[in-house]
């Protein structure tokens, strides 16, 4: 059975009441108790067994509460997410998709897993959602795995361009396996330039093109690169883990309805670490496979597993479901809107004092920052380094025609989505701007990479981080 159409829509809770008393006929009560005292024994049990690995934990936890998460890869998952990933359901064992496991004791986790495909469904507006991928790297593989054949073409964004590496990088599985070849954003404005991205399709016929990005801070026209890939007869894989917190608000458009195959890791959106594919109107188009006619979401499923993957994660699933069900609510929506309003202000803030910012400002969570424009010698290494000493954590970014490799850089890529989640606003980003100022035009550099914070600037600034933490902890 396949769970596109299938997913149980809303799993009642009297349902669940009746699986529980199947699953455990005579001692429903006691059962409970044990459950709710077995989980949060969890952490005791970790002090007590193996005190290394508690107390890095507790530094982790730490060093969140006291620095500035400025990542534009990473996001905060609550603490129900956490429990769905820390919980017994992390043991079971199978095989397969719901309606066709391999191994017994399914029940419970069938619905689990059902529960997160209807969830998905709704959140994305999608006919079609695959909540097993381990990762978005995972989903791209299964989804290039299943629609292509080796040494077929892929049309993509290059790495150095802003893309990611499972689309076709030359150190990834992608660039062994298959043809890559790259479209680019435009020399002076950095910008997309479909024209551009038209005629290299035409040009190099691939089977499959590829549209998303790690490091582009601009709305992606995805019906356009539908056109372009109808006109040329290729598959559209839109991978939209940046943007996906923003697509299933609506403050970024949809590609659902555009793209062949959408995928997503869950943790960028702020869910569990995993992936999902998801399917719009193509999900039961046609495809021939060997001697056989299958539907795409059939073949992706059958791509999945045997194909790619093992068992699933059954608490990621769990956890996705928590997340669906979040991402379904009004305070998540809402705040995929104050989440871009941040990153403008901060885009705004740091183009004030003088910075680089690509393309002029943003329209999603992300904003990328050419610092070697700002002083002599200055990389996004030294940035990187300098604003982790006071407490601000941001990522080192190759730009588009960047003369520096991936371990120096030009460029800073920051992202909005923990702070805002913690209830940072637009004066609070003023403020970040400044100390990502100070520091910046603070560090003493020297050369082949070397530089020095003095400790005074790094005290205050660290004074004023630490500050702002505890006005907004993590919640
Ligand atoms: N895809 C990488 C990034 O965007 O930084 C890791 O999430």
């Amino acid at each position: 059975m396949l769970t596109d159409k299938h997913g149980t829509d809303g799993l009642s809770r009297g349902k669940v009441a009746a699986l529980r008393r199947a699953v455990v006929p005579s001692c429903e009560a006691e059962a409970l108790v044990g459950f709710e005292q077995y989980h949060k024994g969890i952490l005791e049990a970790l002090r007590e067994k193996d005190l290394h690995v508690y107390e890095l934990l507790q530094a982790e936890y730490e060093r969140l509460q006291s620095s500035i998460q400025l990542i534009a890869a990473e996001n905060q998952c609550s603490p129900g997410v956490l429990a769905a990933l820390g919980s017994v359901i992390q043991n079971k064992t199978t095989e397969g998709f719901v309606g066709g496991r391999y191994h017994a004791g399914c029940e419970v986790v069938d619905d689990v897993e059902s529960l997160a495909v209807s969830r998905a469904k709704e959140a994305f507006g999608a006919e079609y959602a695959n909540v097993q991928p381990h990762s978005g790297t995972a989903a791209n593989q299964i989804v290039l795995t299943a629609m292509l054949g080796r040494g077929d073409k892929i049309l993509s964004l290059g790495l150095d361009q802003g893309g990611h590496l499972s689309h076709g990088a030359s150190v990834s599985f992608t660039g062994k396996f298959f043809e890559v070849e790259n479209y680019y954003v435009d020399r002076q404005s950095f910008l997309l330039d479909y024209e551009a991205v038209r005629a290299k399709a035409l040009a190099c016929r691939p089977t499959l093109i590829i549209c998303g990005a790690s490091a582009y801070s601009r709305t992606i026209d995805f019906c356009r690169f539908r056109e372009i890939a109808g006109e040329v007869g290729a598959y559209l894989l839109a991978d939209i883990s940046h943007i996906a917190g923003l697509v299933s608000a609506g403050a970024h458009p949809s590609p659902i309805d555009f793209a062949h195959f959408t995928t997503t890791s869950t943790y960028k959106p702020g869910g569990p670490r995993g992936g999902v594919i998801l399917m719009g109107r193509d999900f039961d188009r046609k495809v021939r496979i060997g001697s056989r006619e299958v539907t795409l979401a059939e073949h992706i499923q059958k791509t999945t597993f045997p194909g790619v993957q093992g068992t699933p994660y059954l608490n990621n699933a769990a956890g996705k479901a928590v997340f669906f069900k979040e991402m379904l609510s009004e305070e998540y929506r809402s705040r995929q809107f104050r989440i871009i309003e941040n990153a403008q202000r901060l885009a705004d803030s740091l183009a004030g004092l003088g910075y680089e910012v690509l393309t002029g400002g943003t329209d999603n969570h992300m904003v990328l920052v050419d610092v070697s424009r700002l002083r002599q010698g200055l990389t996004g290494a030294i940035a990187q380094k300098g604003l982790e000493q006071c407490g601000l954590i941001v990522n080192m970014n190759r730009l588009p025609y960047d003369t520096r490799g991936a371990a120096v850089t030009s460029g800073l890529r920051l992202g909005t989505a923990i702070v805002t989640k913690n209830g940072m606003g637009g004066e609070e980003m003023k403020m970040v701007a400044a100390l990502i100022d100070s520091v910046l035009r603070g560090v003493e550099i020297g050369g082949e990479g070397r530089y020095r914070l003095d400790d005074d600037l790094r005290e205050r600034v660290r004074a004023e981080v630490l500050g702002l933490c505890r006005r907004f902890p993590m919640c």
